[in-house]
């Protein structure tokens, strides 16, 4: 274990086919990659800095950039196994028009002819762009350009519809602009962290690590949790909320009510600086019963909150998912403000209201208008920014309105109003609700364009013309994270085959629909000090976003740019006190007075069902496109799951390990059923991230309501009324093989990367009469391996293993329940040199010899420690706390994100031994 690599670093094979020279096809200046490039994580709304290099050989490393604000240097499992994603094995690295190989002048030809078609017989709104949060800021303004100012329609939205539009609506309402208010610090100087709807754990963990950090250097500190899961997060809290779904804006609205009932509210502050305080106090009015009907939660729970958030000056509450993707998103973030403001807590250190970015750039993309409801540079359609944006760009083409939110905009492909669709840097076909329905409409639709950076993904698979984007290592540009903090990511990898930045291929489209002047850009500087002289510009202290301080820029500045947090006017005198705005009470109102908004509690809804919650697991990223590539991360958690509450699965006849088809009105999908009573009763969790690539069967937004916030658009993608049944097999199998698996013909199969191949969790409907055959073929075996396996007298349980070249090919054992293998252990053994008869027979048992203990499912992904390693130490006193693991272990001690884990290991929860 002792050489496993410290400190955020991860190594790479060289990947198959790259070359070191610089690929030049298409008059891109070649570009020169300096030895080790500071840089920023493309994962989660943190927005840490690595250091990444390569060396001559080809291998990369990353290490966190201890000189980054964000992170002094730390990274979590995602981006510590950053080096191990970037093979180019699954690349698109050339232009695809309908499956065949195409240079770029083809390819961009016939995007650029296919748009100019559509909109001269149709008109603008007959096209659209749907676009990520994971572009870069650059690439992200030349999109938002390009669609609502030269195109001329505001159809173009993001992906940050499905995961900011709540927050960004709800800082509207109550700022009068899209503001965070606080930086990071603000969660170390905090009394009371309230994190809601926030699995901030495994979902920013670098940032819950700084949380951590303080509340070990001030046991005082205060955490409480609000989420219907127990999750990682809760774990560290003093007090966890085990809230109804969709209860926030009742829990809020209670303690509103609460404070107005003890006199906290600060006057002058309230007097001076707001409005709108009578309705929204009429509006919440709540006692501890009532909010105990609206949440929930006992009597008792809710008191004891309302007392510490009385009682604490230095209050933050930050919130997530569990907020933003809701029906009632906006009310929810506009009832956690209305506390905020009420008490004048916000704007100063310590304290205020704080929304978590979830993508790297998410917050970007706020910035120059990405939203179909924003124009740019944070302003909005009225008449006197349009005429304002248009001057700037030079365009008499501007949208008039705003155009088509993500999920109107799949409808409308689906019922031919958008007949033309270029998606970029995002998987909508497994990301959005009623995801069937999105991806028939694009299988109908006349013209899709899909920019991604992997062949494989599910959207990919629908496009007409597939284009090569480059990926992170090779992109250049900057992104934006939860705190305002402007970031540079930079190259350190040649960009391979013919990918080409987002940015540059989108100006190439612009330049061939005619808009040559307007879209003359040699490189991301350009674009970035125009983004900067429009956020300025007419600007004079009205609007929040201004980075005029950038506006010239030169392309070393550019190059050599440090972090730096947003506003940065001309001529310096930012309007925020410490990098946090509203300390000085003024709002971007037309009265600067920050608005109260009444939250009435909606009615609540009747479930004939489950309540179906969805989001993320630690070591995935969203579709999985990039994390799905490594084995190490794949070991965390291999397969898709349903947590259920143990009442429910008895009720349901659902077995622990067993499968389990969760179906709604829109769809359905097959998992691996979790029993835990870290659930509530009446509610199934299940992760958004496979896909059809990983397993087919699981793709859970299939299932999701597409229903919408009636003011932000944004899903409730966390709460879908669902019938949950057992789904029967015949069969149920594990196997590991050197090659990829076949997925598509099983009921359930879900693959995962292991160290020497793949390793797959399936089932089958029917027992096969030839196990070997089928086997044989299902892992794609050579002929010629020699095989030892095992069969019961019934023909119902079976043992395989193929070896070849002495090495092992594949292995596979199924059984009627839920085969107890060391699955772990077997994926790794892929991986050995060689097996001696004894090797082949414990591979047949399915678990290590008394020789070579099992280790378990991986906690620690940085030291490879498994679950049964951890608990031996428990359970022989050897190591019983989180730290004594990490002495003992090491466990724990790089990253840090599987703490809470062994936390709760530590704790005795559920000693359970895994395979
Ligand atoms: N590991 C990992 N990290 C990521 C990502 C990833 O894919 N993987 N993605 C990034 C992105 S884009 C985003 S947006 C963020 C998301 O980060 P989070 O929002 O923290 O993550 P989620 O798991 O989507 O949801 C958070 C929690 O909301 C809870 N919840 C559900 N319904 C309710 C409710 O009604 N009320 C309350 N209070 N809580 C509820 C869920 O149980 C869940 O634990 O993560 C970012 N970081
Ligand atoms: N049920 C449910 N659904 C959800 C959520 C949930 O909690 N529950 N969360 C929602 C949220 S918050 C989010 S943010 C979305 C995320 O959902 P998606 O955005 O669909 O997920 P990703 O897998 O990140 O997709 C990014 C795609 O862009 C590609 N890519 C990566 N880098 C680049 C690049 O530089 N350029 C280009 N052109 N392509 C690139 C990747 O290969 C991948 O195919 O999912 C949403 N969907
Ligand atoms: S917390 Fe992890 S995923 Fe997020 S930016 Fe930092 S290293 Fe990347
Ligand atoms: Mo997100």
């Amino acid at each position: 274990m002792d050489d496993r690599p410290s400190h955020g670093e991860g190594l790479l094979s060289a990947p198959a086919g790259l070359d070191l020279a610089l690929v030049d096809a298409t008059g891109t200046p070649e570009r020169s990659v300096p030895d080790a490039v500071r840089t920023t994580c493309p994962y989660c709304g943190v927005g840490c800095g690595v250091t990444a290099s390569v060396d001559g050989t080809g291998l990369a490393s990353v290490k966190g950039d201890a000189s980054h604000p964000s992170n002094f240097g730390r990274l979590c499992s995602k981006g510590s196994a950053l080096a191990e994603t970037l093979s180019l094995d699954d690349r698109v690295l050339h232009p695809r028009i309908d499956g065949r190989t195409a240079d770029w002048d083809e390819a961009l030809d016939l995007v650029a002819a296919k748009f100019r078609s559509t909109i001269a017989e149709h008109g603008p709104d007959a096209v659209a762009f749907y676009v990520s949060g994971q572009l870069l800021t650059e690439d992200y303004y030349v999109a938002n350009k390009l669609m609502k100012g030269f195109i001329g329609s505001g159809n173009i939205d993001t992906n940050s519809r499905l995961c900011m539009a709540s927050s960004v609506a709800g800082h509207r309402r109550a700022f009068g602009a899209d503001t965070v208010p606080g930086t990071y610090e603000d969660l170390e100087l905090t009394d009371l962290a309230v994190l809601v709807g926030s699995n901030l754990a495994w979902c920013h963990p670098v940032l819950f690590q700084r949380l951590l950090a303080a509340k070990a250097a001030r046991p005082d500190m205060k955490i409480v949790v609000v989420d219907p899961r127990r999750t990682a997060t809760a774990e560290a809290a003093d007090l966890f909320l085990p809230i109804a779904p969709n209860g926030d804006v009742a829990l809020f609205n209670g303690l509103l009510s609460h404070l107005a009932r003890e006199g906290k509210a600060d006057a002058g502050f309230v007097s001076a600086h707001t409005s709108g305080l009578d309705d929204a106090l009429a509006a919440s009015a709540a006692d501890i019963e009532i909010t105990a009907a609206g949440t929930g939660l006992s009597t008792a729970d809710i008191a004891t909150f309302f007392q510490l958030f009385a009682a604490t000056e230095k209050v933050v509450t930050v919130y997530s998912q569990g907020v933003n993707q809701s029906v009632s998103g906006t009310d929810k973030v506009n009832a956690m403000i209305n506390c905020h403001l009420f008490t004048g807590r916000i704007g100063r250190p310590g304290m205020g209201p704080f929304s978590v970015t979830g993508q790297p750039n998410a917050m970007g993309g706020r910035e120059v208008g990405g939203l179909a409801n924003q124009l740019a540079a944070h302003m909005d359609f009225d008449e006197i920014a349009r005429d304002r944006v248009a001057r700037f760009w030079g365009t008499d083409r501007l949208a008039s309105r705003p155009g088509l939110k993500a999920v109107d905009l799949f409808e409308a492909v689906g019922d031919g109003r958008v007949k033309a669709i270029w998606i970029m840097g995002t998987n909508p076909v497994v990301s959005m609700p009623a995801a069937n329905r999105v991806r028939d409409a694009l299988a109908r639709c006349p013209f899709v364009v899909v920019s991604d950076v992997v062949s494989g993904a599910d959207t990919a698979a629908l496009a007409h013309v597939l284009l090569p984007a480059a990926a992170w290592g090779e992109k250049d540009g900057t992104v934006t994270n939860s705190e305002r903090r402007i970031s540079r990511q930079r190259p350190f990898l040649p960009l391979p085959g013919d990918a080409r930045s987002d940015w540059w291929i989108m100006t190439q489209v612009a330049q061939r629909l005619g808009f040559k002047k307007a879209f003359a850009y040699e490189g991301p500087a350009d674009i970035f000090r125009e983004h900067a002289a429009l956020s300025a510009f007419e600007n004079d202290g009205t609007r929040d976003f201004d980075i005029g301080a950038f506006e010239n820029v030169t392309n070393t500045d550019y190059e050599a740019l440090e972090p730096f947090q947003w506003p940065a006017p001309k001529g310096g005198n930012p309007p925020t006190h410490d990098g946090r705005f509203f300390a000085t009470g003024r709002f971007y109102t037309s009265d600067t007075r920050a608005r109260f908004i009444p939250t009435p509690v909606q009615a609540k809804q009747d479930y004939s069902g489950l309540r179906l919650n969805t989001g993320r697991i630690r070591d995935q990223w969203h579709t999985m496109t990039r994390t799905g590539k490594t084995p190490r991360l794949a070991s965390h958690i291999a397969e898709p799951f349903a947590e259920l509450h143990p009442s429910d699965a008895s009720q349901l006849g659902v077995t622990p390990a067993g499968l389990v088809q969760i179906t709604s009105a829109h769809g359905a999908a097959v998992a691996r059923a979790l029993v835990t009573d870290r659930q509530q009763p009446g509610s199934v969790f299940v992760p958004m991230h496979w896909t059809t690539e990983y397993a087919p069967a699981a793709r859970i937004d299939a299932a999701v309501s597409p229903a919408v916030d009636p003011v932000s658009g944004q899903p409730g993608l966390k709460l879908t009324d669902v019938a949950v049944t057992p789904f029967a097999v015949a069969w149920y199998g594990f196997a590991a093989s050197r090659g990829k698996p076949v997925l598509s013909d099983l009921p359930y199969a879900a693959a995962a990367r292991a160290k020497g191949g793949w390793r797959l969790e399936c089932a089958g409907s029917d027992t096969p009469d030839d196990w070997t055959g089928y086997v044989t073929t299902l892992l794609g075996l050579p002929k010629d391996a020699e095989v030892v396996s095992y069969q019961d007298a019934a023909g119902r349980s079976f043992r395989f293993a193929a070896f070849h070249d002495g090495r092992l090919a594949g292995a596979f054992f199924a059984a009627p329940e839920p085969v107890a293998v060391s699955r772990n252990w077997i994926a790794d053994r892929l991986d050995d040199a060689s097996f001696d008869g004894h090797g082949r027979m414990s591979l047949l048992a399915g678990r290590a010899g008394a020789h070579a203990p099992d280790q378990g499912a991986t906690v620690c992904s940085c030291f490879d420690v498994g679950v049964n390693t951890i608990i031996a130490a428990i359970s022989s006193g050897a190591a019983v706390t989180v730290e004594a693991i990490g002495v003992c272990l090491k466990a724990g001690t790089n990253c840090g994100s599987c703490r809470p884990e062994i936390k709760r290991l530590c704790d005795g929860h559920h000693l359970q031994k895994t395979g």
